[in-house]
């Protein structure tokens, strides 16, 4: 069976780390250290960017960072589980200049590789929005608000010059809001408390902004911190220590689930407005061969998903039941039921529980 295809944008202005984070991403989980613990791993689909993305980390260990981006690249990587031969998931990431939401091209060529390059970010299932936690840090909610508003206006701003050029841009229906460089903030800080005071803090902006991505159920639910290595001011950059990179690919596929519940119970007339996630996923579960002709395409792989994690196992099924759900699966030769449960389980484990918080 071909692996399931997962799209992510990552939304970020110029200096975010959004190229950083793509290196850090592909390194922490190509270690022989991560696949004991976590019994999967990753391989870039092209090895020549695979390597690319390895002398990019390893020049971020001798403390050179890498320039702005210049150019859209779309990087292919597929996860395996340990010991078993066939991938299970495929990840498709962007990366591309941020100063596209910011300023003008600067010729012809570049404004057709930035209208197709952000097509191409709004047809994923997920988008990430990086908030820069370096400007967090030094500028506090004026930095926060004023992030969601310029996304807001950025995001009307294409969806207008699109319509005009007759094209209907889409924007992902499922949305995280990311905070990068995470190392600068103290060591107790988590995303719990990275969604408190964006809820305290920016909860007009971050209305507008929903209303523009016309995702009101599914943008400013999701929080994560983010860092692709420790670099704190005036010291050494540690390569070694991250946060989050690998919760990500998790916490993606988690929404992605999400998702498909949201659209199945959006499509069905009698639903109460009171049902909660899990119900909305046990009557999806119920009818999942039919799954398919009601769910808009990009939302297909989610059939495939339901066939292979029980929804306990999204809902409650403690680290260590998932772990031995995982190490029966790989015995087995099951590859689906053995990524996938790894990456439930790598969302409640120490790091994932810091990293990520879902608050509705
Ligand atoms: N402290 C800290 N600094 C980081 C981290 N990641 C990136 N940085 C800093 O942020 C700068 C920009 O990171 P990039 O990944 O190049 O940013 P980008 O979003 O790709 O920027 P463009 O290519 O211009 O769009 C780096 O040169 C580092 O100085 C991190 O995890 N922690
Ligand atoms: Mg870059």
């Amino acid at each position: 069976m071909p692996p399931l295809d997962l799209h992510v944008a990552v939304f970020g202005a110029s200096g975010a780390g959004k190229t950083v984070l793509l290196a850090a991403f592909y390194r922490a989980q190509t270690q022989p250290s991560f696949q004991q613990e976590y019994a999967y791993k990753i391989q870039a689909v092209n090895k020549a960017q695979g390597n690319r993305l390895l002398g990019r980390f390893y020049r971020l260990e001798e403390g050179t960072f890498p320039d702005g981006s210049t150019r859209f690249d779309e990087i292919e990587f597929d996860f395996f589980p340990r010991d078993l031969p066939e991938p299970a998931v495929r990840i498709h990431w962007y990366d591309y200049p941020g100063r596209w939401w910011e300023e003008e091209p600067v010729d012809a060529d570049e404004r057709e590789a930035m209208r197709e390059g952000l097509l191409r970010l709004g047809m994923s299932q997920v988008g990430i929005l990086l908030a820069d936690g370096a400007k967090y840090r030094s500028e506090g909610t004026g930095y926060m608000r004023w992030l969601f508003e310029h996304f807001a206006d950025e995001c009307d701003r294409l969806r207008r010059t699109s319509a005009a050029a007759g094209e209907e841009v889409s924007f992902p229906r499922e949305w995280i809001l990311a905070l990068s460089k995470a190392d600068l903030f103290p060591p107790e800080y988590s995303a719990r408390d990275f969604e408190r005071e964006v809820c305290r803090d920016a909860d007009d902006q971050l209305a507008k902004l929903c209303a523009v991505l016309r995702a009101e159920h599914a943008f400013g639910h999701r929080f994560m911190l983010l860092s692709s290595v420790a670099a704190p001011p005036d010291a050494q950059v540690d390569p070694k220590t991250s946060l989050g990179v690998r919760t990500l690919a998790p916490a993606v596929l988690v929404s992605t689930v999400e998702g498909a519940v949201r659209e199945a119970q959006a499509s069905r007339k009698e639903k109460s407005a009171k049902e909660t996630f899990f119900q909305g996923l046990r009557d999806l579960m119920q009818f999942v061969d039919s799954v398919d002709d009601f769910l808009p395409k990009r939302y297909q792989i989610v059939s495939k998903i339901l066939r292979f994690v029980s929804i306990k196992d999204f809902a409650s099924t403690r680290v260590d039941r998932l772990k031995r759900m995982r190490e029966d699966a790989i015995r087995r030769g099951d590859t689906f039921k053995a990524v996938l449960t790894g990456m439930v389980a790598a969302l409640r484990d120490d790091e994932g529980l810091r990293a990520y918080h879902q608050n509705q």
